[in-house]
């Protein structure tokens, strides 16, 4: 098991290499995508509604970008784990299935080619059409540290989703007189399985894995629009549309805790012992949908060192990042945070062995 951080475009500095590597992390998350200018939304002021940005410029990522991205790290003493989110720009009509999509296609193997040439192992994404939406921020955690709920107070989860947005992001101007965008399940349901028929075998030929993250939050449906992997059980419905190791999981815990059904134990260790875990947003939630918020990561719902004990057990080789964090009351609000979450992890994780037998590996063992 590895420790890693994630960092936002603006973030990608020899400075917050400087902080992870100080930290005890051995690896990156980039996103290579600028959602909000420099600002997090879930840790700053500023509102969903208003959108995250403007990617109608965004150009694909080249191999030039991407190698320079893993030198840059590598130069830190670091390496790249994984590039996480594709812009809406280069996929918007792959989630819509509209008119640009085979072109879109065509753009994003060519995307996925060029990072396995350049050394990026995996690239994490998220099929989703309203994104992360619906939360609100307040002093939830632990101390009244700043953290992001949902149900906690009232939200219009049913705005409509304009169109020439997706993931809160526009990527194109709006055409005068559409209709707000809307999907079913089973639409969005076949607009994933021929994503991955036609992006998996390139992923796989490359040596790169497409690691899927859930649906935060994992509702039923937001903005119109139908939600894909918001129960457990619909990630191995996403690992049996193509069977590869390229077919992976971005395994968020917070959002997998969030989501009614089963006991996460059980689920970590399955998806552990498929081997098709990408990597694993390590944070931790107080509550289901349809009310829960976002915790500390020692001081939410899920044991946090039981989750180590499994990965442990499975032989889990891969990186846990911390996701978001609570905002922590000083000048260094999320550098705090991720500080915090990840001395816990470098703890757990350096100590897995004397962390003992997992409580759940006699159940699975009985099966
Ligand atoms: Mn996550």
């Amino acid at each position: 098991m590895k420790i890693g951080l994630g960092l936002y475009r603006e973030q990608l500095t020899a400075d917050n290499f400087a902080f992870a590597a100080q930290a005890g992390a051995t690896h990156v998350v980039a996103h290579l995508t600028s959602y909000f200018k420099g600002a997090d939304p879930k840790i700053s002021s500023g509102t969903q509604d208003a959108g995250w940005g403007d990617c109608s410029e965004d150009s694909l990522w080249t191999f030039e970008d991407m190698s320079a991205l893993v030198a840059n790290v590598r130069a830190a003493g670091l390496e790249l784990a994984a590039i996480e989110n594709f812009s809406p720009r280069f996929w918007s009509d792959i989630l819509l299935d509209g008119p640009e999509r085979d072109r879109q296609i065509e753009g994003l193997k060519q995307l996925v080619r060029d990072a396995g040439r350049a050394g990026v192992p995996c690239i994490g994404y998220n099929f989703s059409l309203a994104g992360v939406y619906g939360w609100t921020r307040g002093p939830y955690a632990r101390g009244n540290a700043h953290s992001v709920g949902f149900g906690m107070e009232p939200v219009d989860q049913a705005l409509p989703l304009p169109d020439g947005v997706v993931w809160n992001m526009r990527y194109r101007q709006p055409i005068a007189g559409a209709a707000p965008v809307s999907a079913t399940s089973d639409q969005m349901w076949d607009r994933l399985r021929r994503f991955l028929l036609e992006l998996v075998p390139v992923a796989e030929a490359a040596g790169v894995v497409l690691a899927a993250h859930p649906d935060d939050p994992p509702a039923e449906q937001l903005r119109g629009t139908a939600r894909l992997v918001n129960r457990p059980e619909k990630f191995d419905r996403l690992m049996g549309i193509v069977d590869s190791p390229s077919n992976g999981l971005e395994l968020c815990l917070g959002t997998l805790q969030e989501m009614p059904g089963g006991d996460i134990y059980d689920h970590v260790r399955r998806f552990a012992r498929s081997g098709r875990i990408g990597y694993i947003h390590f944070r931790n939630v107080k509550g289901k949908v349809p009310r829960y918020y976002e915790t500390f990561v020692d001081d939410g719902d899920i044991d946090m060192a039981e989750i180590v004990r499994i990965l442990r057990d499975e032989d889990y080789r891969g990186v846990l990042i911390p996701d978001h964090t609570p905002a922590m009351a000083c000048a260094a609000s999320w550098h705090a945070g991720k500080a915090f979450a990840l001395g816990y992890m470098k703890a757990l994780v350096k100590n897995a062995d004397a962390l003992g037998p997992s409580r759940s590996l006699a159940a699975v063992a009985a099966e």
